[in-house]
């Protein structure tokens, strides 16, 4: 369903300028840069005109508008999203908002465990304004020092706690949203129950800006760990590696926080593209596990060391090391962040974002290995990712002496691949990233019928002109 949109006028822009004041519409094209900007070397956005709304009147005031002149809006947060998500039209015709102006912290309830913020607070001043009360707000990724929680929750981003805590929509009690035709819902109480009617907000969550524009939220807080312990181990094999978590999570009442994992042959690389980057192993022929243990006791290094000792007997893993500083464990995890660093350096031809049970990990690691060594035998692969979550980012790279780039067949053939042998394992082809404009043509084909269709009636139910972020999860 893509109905024709307008492009905006000289007569729009000056409406626009009436309800969002001077700072309110941007139209310098060297500040424009900056929020067309695509971090990971993405296509960059063309929008000619950016709005900064100031509240929540503000963002239904404009959509009134787009929805009845028929143009399309992008909304992008803090643009640090993967797949094009936040991108607006390279012919100008679509109008970016950023929620930057909108990042007040509105309340802190303690005795309620919650945080109501404005949707352009930035990931990491949440965290810390939780931190400030004594309280911990978990969503935790790479980005968190810039990307918003309004972006996070409109792509139900997942990072590094997830087993823990859940992803974004898991650490959400209400929003408040704008829908395309202007009105505002808001359900902001902080109910940790709630069975009256749908549930909209989940609606909401994850749908990446096609349906509305959630402008604030309430969070959910928890109590600071007071023992935080972070190892790194070399697994015999994944199967091993996730029959340790499980006998971690036994030890540990359910506190390890995160389980990370790296391919031997992903830190290779790493090695490679960053020999200054400490690896404390020698030699790492399985996989390599990062995980953490956050306790509310003083028992997180006890059980650790325990747990690690037991799995070192039981044959599950071969080395391990526990960070006995906040410097070590830093330098730990720098060997994790440094896999999506070493592949945005080498460049990849393709790049996915996949899921299965816990329990087919090991059976779908060993298949795509073989089949991406048989079918890119010249270009190296990378395989990472939340092991806990049973979340793989597997991305196919350029070779390092190329001497020819993949053709967009082979490309299109290896991601078909991929992700043909994760739906066979009853998996999803994108577990975290979202689908946002890059990956619109794999959805059609592994998402069902049904689920397509009740997808497209939903977006014609609440954004029948299609203004809300075009083109995006839905062609
Ligand atoms: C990561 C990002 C790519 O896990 O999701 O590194
Ligand atoms: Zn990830």
């Amino acid at each position: 369903m893509t109905l024709r949109l307008n492009g905006p006028d000289d007569a729009l822009t000056v409406r626009l300028g009436d309800i969002l004041g001077k700072d309110g519409v941007i139209s310098d094209p060297v500040l424009l840069d900056r929020y067309n900007a695509d971090p990971y070397g993405g296509t960059a956005g063309g929008a000619r005109i950016l709005l900064r709304p100031r509240n929540t009147q503000d963002v239904a005031a404009v959509i009134r508008i787009c929805a009845s002149e028929r143009v399309g809006l992008v909304v992008r947060g803090g643009g640090t999203g993967f797949l094009g998500g936040a991108r607006a039209h390279g012919d100008g015709s679509e109008l970016l908002m950023s929620l930057e102006r909108m990042n007040a912290i509105r309340d802190i309830d303690l005795d309620n465990c919650t945080i109501t913020v404005e949707a352009g607070c930035v990931l990491s001043d949440i965290q810390a304004a939780a931190e400030v009360q004594n309280r911990l707000f978990p969503l935790s990724l790479g980005a968190e020092a810039s990307c918003q929680i309004g972006g996070n929750l409109a792509t139900n981003a997942g990072g590094f706690q997830v087993l823990r805590y859940g992803n974004a929509r898991d650490l959400c009690l209400g929003i408040e949203v704008v829908l395309p035709d202007g009105r505002i819902l808001a359900s902001l109480s902080g109910l940790r129950k709630d069975n009256s009617g749908y549930d909209l907000r989940n609606l909401f969550i994850g749908s990446e800006g096609t349906l509305g524009v959630i402008t604030a939220a309430v969070l959910k807080l928890y109590p600071r760990p007071s023992s935080i312990v972070c190892a790194m181990t070399v697994a015999c094999t994944l199967e091993a590696a996730t029959r340790l978590l499980a006998l971690l999570q036994e030890r540990s009442d359910s506190n390890v926080s995160c389980f990370e994992f790296i391919s031997s042959g992903t830190l290779a690389l790493v090695g490679e593209v960053f020999p200054g980057i400490h690896q404390p192993f020698e030699h790492s022929f399985g996989p390599v596990v990062l995980l953490e243990i956050w306790s509310s006791r003083n028992d997180a290094m006890d059980i650790a060391v325990q747990g690690l000792d037991e799995a070192l007997e039981a044959g599950l893993i071969t080395d391990a090391v526990i960070a006995s500083s906040e410097a070590q464990r830093r330098s730990l995890w720098r060997i994790r962040e440094a896999a999506p660093d070493m592949i945005g350096r080498l460049g990849w031809v393709v790049a996915h974002d996949v899921s299965v049970p816990i329990s087919r990990i090991g059976a779908l690691v060993d298949e795509l290995e073989r089949g991406l060594a048989l079918r890119a035998p010249y270009n190296p692969f990378a395989v990472y990712g939340h092991l806990g979550d049973g979340n793989l980012h597997v991305s196919v790279l350029r070779p390092v002496r190329a001497t020819a780039e993949a053709t967009d067949q082979e490309a299109a053939d290896l991601s078909e691949f991929i992700l043909s042998l994760v739906t066979s394992k009853g998996g999803s082809i994108s577990a975290e990233h979202g689908i946002g404009e890059d990956k619109v043509s794999y959805l059609q084909r592994h998402k069902s019928q049904g689920e397509l269709d009740l997808m497209r009636g939903l977006k014609q139910l609440l954004d029948p002109t299609g203004i809300m972020n075009p083109r995006k999860v839905l062609p």
